[in-house]
């Protein structure tokens, strides 16, 4: 189901904006070039998983909006994961925060990793929303119906009998799917107006009756190369690519970047209830590529080169960020997966050597076992998101400045917040990480025990 979901999510925004087609009909001919020069790239995911890999965004205005679109993700196996506060991250602060859906199981992650970022509307944000815009905004989400009571019951179904019957699963796809339509319904242009000047992701998410997929991004191996190919086929990306520079390392977290939000036309009712043919500017195409998932460890050692390119920049801005932060990466980081696993600074997957367990006295950790060809380590691949990224790419597609007050009373939002309104666990990555790695682990180290008694 979750397969067939991001398939027909693929099809329905293919139609709705070109531009996707385009940028997945590029991806598809990097990644098949990429992989038939080097095995190496598919360290990282299969050919078939890359290919059909996307990752959506969504944005609901309630926690009772997102508490049923957590019902309908969990009935494809997609679990929340993380927690995202975008409120005041980045240069322009929007009020929304945000969780991930996705699979957590490897074997459900290799079938097809589908994950959804989502994000939920802070409408009692005092920085963003006065009381009365407070008030008007919850009055007009709680009047609107996002999922229908039918896709809700097929949802609990699902996850109650884990699965559906063929002809149930059809329809809760052709429902699900549909919630994601662009809505051909008018758009009260005041209303939409006002919230606007707060934050165009407020009008987005409470200046209309339906929602929408924002936009959804396919996996490509090469993103340096994808970037000049889309440009010179006259698609415009943004400035940067966000997340770690191009260097001469293994590719690692996640890189992204998109091209800008499209006008579309919409329909718009005016003040005295005419309906006219207008545009909104608020979806957009974007791409990503992932790398190793880094430790807590990696990540510091990362921050840490980032601030010293930020200093670097400063002190002559005559320099070239991409170049400075090239060099910089390529010299406080190791160069390959050995490397980072000699350091603590990526998550691995162990297995037995399969082809032979060398002779000699067999070492203690980890990494000197797979340095010495006892165990072999194969990279686990970063699954989630990066605040900043997220920040960056909302902010590249705003289209005003926004209004927010930043000495107003801020709402309370915390992963428990999250857990509370979903009534589930929402997990923190580095636990998932770090627990496959260590039941990899002691699997291999048992099969070692076992083949060496
Ligand atoms: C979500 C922005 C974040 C990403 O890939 O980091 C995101 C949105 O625009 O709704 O999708
Ligand atoms: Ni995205």
């Amino acid at each position: 189901m979750r397969s067939e979901f991001a398939r027909r999510l693929s099809l329905l925004y293919a139609e709705e904006v070109p531009a996707y087609a385009t940028l997945v009909e590029v991806c598809q001919e990097i990644n098949a070039e990429r992989t038939r020069h080097s095995a190496t790239q598919l360290r990282l995911g299969s050919l078939e998983r890359v290919t059909a890999e996307r990752h959506g965004a969504i944005r609901v205005g309630t926690a009772e909006e997102l508490r049923q679109v957590g019902r309908i993700f969990a009935a494809m196996g997609m679990h929340p994961v993380g927690f995202y506060d975008l409120r005041d991250t980045g240069r322009t602060p929007v009020p929304v925060v945000s969780t991930a859906f996705r699979p957590i199981d490897p074997d459900e992650l290799a079938v097809n990793p589908f994950r959804v970022f989502t994000s939920v509307l802070t409408a009692d944000d005092r920085r963003f929303f006065d009381a009365r815009t407070q008030d008007d905004l919850e009055r007009f989400l709680a009047a609107r119906t996002l999922f229908s009571d039918e896709l809700l019951g097929l949802a609990e179904r699902a996850v109650a009998d884990l699965g559906l019957a063929e002809d149930e699963a059809q329809r809760f796809l052709d429902l699900a799917t549909g919630c994601f339509a662009l809505s051909e319904d008018p758009v009260d242009e005041r209303w939409y107006r006002r919230l606007e000047a707060i934050s165009s992701v407020a009008a987005d998410i409470g200046g209309v009756s339906s929602t929408h997929i924002n936009h959804l991004t396919p996996r490509v191996l090469d993103i340096d190369e994808l970037y000049g190919r889309m440009s010179s086929r006259g698609i415009e990306m943004i400035s940067e690519i966000q997340g770690p520079p191009a260097w001469s390392g293994p590719e690692v977290l996640l890189r992204q970047t998109s091209f800008r939000a499209l006008a579309e036309s919409r329909l718009l009712r005016n003040a005295d209830g005419t309906v006219v043919q207008g545009s909104l500017r608020v979806r957009f195409g974007e791409v990503e590529a992932r790398g190793l998932a880094l430790t807590e460890a990696g990540r510091d050692r990362l921050d840490q080169l980032d601030r010293e390119v930020a200093t670097r920049l400063s002190a002559d801005p005559s320099l070239v960020r991409t170049e400075v932060a090239a060099q910089l990466f390529d010299a406080g980081l190791p160069h390959d997966e050995q490397g980072f696993l000699d350091q603590g600074l990526a998550w691995f997957r162990f297995a037995v050597n399969p082809a032979a367990i060398p002779p000699g006295p067999r070492p203690q950790s980890l990494p000197e076992l797979v340095a010495a060809g006892w165990l072999v380590a194969e990279p686990i691949v970063y699954e989630d998101f990066l605040p900043r990224s997220a920040a960056g790419i909302f902010q590249s597609n705003l289209t005003g400045g926004g209004s927010s007050d930043t000495h107003a009373q801020a709402s309370p939002r915390d992963i428990g917040w999250l857990r509370e309104v979903l009534g589930t666990e929402v997990a923190n990555p580095d636990d998932l990480y770090a627990a496959q790695s260590r039941a990899s682990a002691e699997a291999a180290l048992a099969e070692l025990d076992a083949a060496c008694a």
